[in-house]
């Protein structure tokens, strides 16, 4: 179990039913067994008044993000669709931000993409951790795509990031790809745990 104060935030990013139910559009291996230990989390998230904020990736049913429209994932998270939904065990106690809502291609929780233009915009993740506010911890799936680029973007933006390894799984796609993201995200000063 990690150390939450009120200076700490837990995000917990894209626990839903196409990525962490053996059924879903994009599955990742492993992924149901991270919804009690991040229940667990939560809870002592809270019991230590830190802060609690979750992300869904919610796509538009055509998005370069897809392979069939030139990107690379099979469709998942359509918004509305079952898959989009937060898994049923999951214990949300605490505002959920949507990503990719207009099509965006991207994977952080803090920042999206425009899907023509390529310009960066912040989403309303920044807007819900309080000003004092020094430490993210960052679980959830997957490990090498949303967790690890929301931990990044949390480095660039100053907080001491933690992902607890135990709290994440990895989408893998290519061979040592796990390797490849954990090595990326300690090079860049993430406690990979
Ligand atoms: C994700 C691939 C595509 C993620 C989202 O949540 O890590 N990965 N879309
Ligand atoms: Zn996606």
């Amino acid at each position: 179990m990690t150390d939450y104060d009120p200076t700490t935030a837990l995000i917990v990013v894209d626990v839903q039913n196409d990525f962490a139910d053996p059924e879903g559009g994009l599955y990742v291996r492993g992924g149901e067994a991270v919804v009690p230990v991040v229940n667990a989390e939560i809870g002592a998230a809270h019991d230590a008044g830190a802060t609690v904020v979750f992300t869904q990736d919610w796509h538009p049913e055509s998005t370069p993000h897809f392979e069939k429209d030139g990107g690379v994932w099979p469709v998942h998270c359509v918004g509305g669709t079952w898959g989009a939904e937060l898994h049923p065990d999951l214990e949300v106690r605490g505002p959920v931000v949507r990503k990719g809502t207009s099509g965006e291609d991207g994977y952080s929780g803090f920042s999206e993409r425009d899907p023509t233009s390529g310009e960066p915009h912040a989403t309303q993740l920044g807007t819900l951790l309080p000003p004092e506010t020094r430490r993210l911890v960052v679980v959830g799936l997957a490990g090498d795509y949303c967790v690890k680029e929301t931990a990044l973007d949390g480095i660039r933006l100053g907080y001491q990031v933690e992902v607890p390894l135990a709290l994440t799984r990895f989408v893998g796609l290519e061979e040592g790809d796990e390797e490849r993201a954990v090595d990326e995200l300690r090079a860049a000063g993430v406690q990979a745990v």
